[in-house]
């Protein structure tokens, strides 16, 4: 419960504070909106047949997903309990227009993904604050092209709100698998998307003597040394459905661990504000820097621009004092020059003409130069080397910026000369003082 009400106190925070500077410095804000919104999310993947529906089933207590031998659900259910006011299905399209709910950037997908959405709403108390999220299975490559939208995409998607990702694999199909986790790694952030995956070998109980078994998972272990790029393979967990299992021997036959299994979904709230607070800070320390490099850069065209500023002014003052005497002597006019009209010569306006139409040139020429010249080549120059536009101290800060190196450019390749003026510090100020300060304290307040 405690939990719940700093995730709304962290949500109406960071959309107060932090918001409106993602969309100033042209960056996604949908994707941490919608990872604080709502309820923890279990997302369970695979290759079909490998036994998600059964394990859903399993863990609601009742046949709520169809199961079959041959690929047989092609649609993402949510499964969750929304109060029994609420309808017991709700379609997809329904799900992509309520604010409410995580599920507003699927709309981008089009409708075939829409028609592939809904919600079921069942009565469990455990459901109030969990969804579970049942998916198509995984087919092969080719097929998964005819599917009429980007499935490994949207698979992302889904993987990115998750807190927890079941990966399910069978023995029949150990080795199919390396596309539905690259899709899921790409998406998920660097440092604490790993600990959200867990692998499950199902059915086990359908190999027919532990050399099989043990072909299966070795088999699987090398497929995930390939997609992990490691060495050190993750837990897989054993399972099998008691239920379904082929032989009623299964229990003396095969060790399982699906009742640990079942306990580290149940477990999957817990990590929900963990990861609100992970999310949160990946994505405001990839607006920081962001920010840096458009402060570093619009600072270094205020340098610029004082710098042409000083000779444009030396320049002007020097022709509004002498320019006339220049022309006086070149071409006998003025005939009185300002300088002997102060002399005594009698001080008259008109003496003011000819030299402030010199000064007013000379600043003008000076905007002209640093608009067309020194502010172009000023930018030019910074983008074939942005690295230096911000502090690259550590391998986390170098990271953080070869991620995010594009996005600044794409931002500063679209400044004008005026913008310079515009003030970035107070946003940096803004942003780390929220890292520094609000985030420091919800990470305190978690640990209490
Ligand atoms: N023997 C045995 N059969 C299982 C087990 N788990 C699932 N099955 C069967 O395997 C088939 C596929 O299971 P599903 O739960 O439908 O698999 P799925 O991953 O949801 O498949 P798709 O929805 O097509 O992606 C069904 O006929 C299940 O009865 C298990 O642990 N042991
Ligand atoms: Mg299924």
């Amino acid at each position: 419960m405690l939990k719940t009400k700093l995730q709304t106190e962290l949500q109406n925070k960071v959309n107060k504070k932090i918001a409106p500077l993602f969309s100033k410095y042209g960056m996604d804000f949908s994707n941490l909106e919608s990872s604080m919104k709502w309820k923890p999310i279990v997302l369970i993947i695979g290759n079909y047949s490998s036994g998600k529906s059964t394990l859903i089933n399993e863990i609601i207590g009742t046949d709520i997903q169809r199961t079959g031998q041959a690929p047989t659900d092609d649609a993402f259910t949510v499964i969750t309990c929304e109060g029994s006011d609420k309808p017991d299905e709700v379609p997809g399209s329904t799900l992509i227009n309520d604010d409410r709910l995580p599920f507003v950037k699927f709309k981008q997908y089009g409708e075939k993904l829409t028609s592939h959405l809904c919600l079921k709403n069942i009565d469990s108390p455990r459901f109030e604050n969990m969804a579970i999220i049942d998916s198509p299975g995984m087919l092969d490559a080719t097929t998964e092209k005819d599917r009429g939208y980007d499935y490994m995409e949207v698979l992302g998607e889904f993987a990115k709100m998750a807190d927890l990702i079941v990966l399910m694999f069978d023995p029949h199909k150990a080795g199919t698998i390396k596309e539905t986790y690259s899709a899921i790694r790409n998406t998920l952030p660097e440092k604490s998307g790993e600990d959200r995956i867990i692998f499950v070998m199902s059915r086990i109980d359908e190999c027919d003597n532990i050399s099989d078994l043990v072909r299966s998972y070795g088999t699987l272990c090398w497929n995930m040394s390939q997609m992990t790029g490691r060495k050190d393979i993750p837990h897989i967990y054993l399972t099998y459905s008691p239920d379904i299992a082929s032989s009623p021997k299964a229990a003396d036959l095969w060790p399982q661990e699906r009742i640990e299994l079942m306990e580290k979904i149940y477990a999957a709230p817990g990590l929900r504000i963990n990861h609100i607070l992970e999310d949160i800070d990946r994505q405001v320390h990839e607006l920081q820097i962001v920010c840096e490099a458009v402060t570093e850069f619009t600072q270094r065209g205020r340098k610029l621009f004082m710098k042409i500023g000083k000779i444009t002014v030396g320049l002007g003052i020097g022709l509004f004092c002498f320019g006339d005497v220049l022309t006086n002597s070149l071409i006998s006019l003025p005939q009185q020059t300002l300088i002997s009209s102060l002399r005594g010569e009698g001080f008259s306006f008109t003496n003011l003409i000819l030299p402030l139409i010199f000064l007013c040139s000379a600043l003008a020429l000076g905007t002209i130069i640093f608009n067309n010249f020194g502010f172009k080549r000023l930018l030019q120059k910074t983008l074939s080397n942005s690295r230096d536009l911000v502090n690259l101290e550590n391998e986390y800060r170098r990271n953080l910026w070869d991620k995010m190196s594009g996005k600044a450019d794409r931002l500063l390749r679209n400044k004008k000369a005026n913008d310079i003026w515009q003030g970035h510090s107070g946003n940096l100020t803004k942003i780390s003082r929220f890292l520094d300060s609000d985030l420091k304290k919800y990470y305190e307040k978690l640990r209490s």
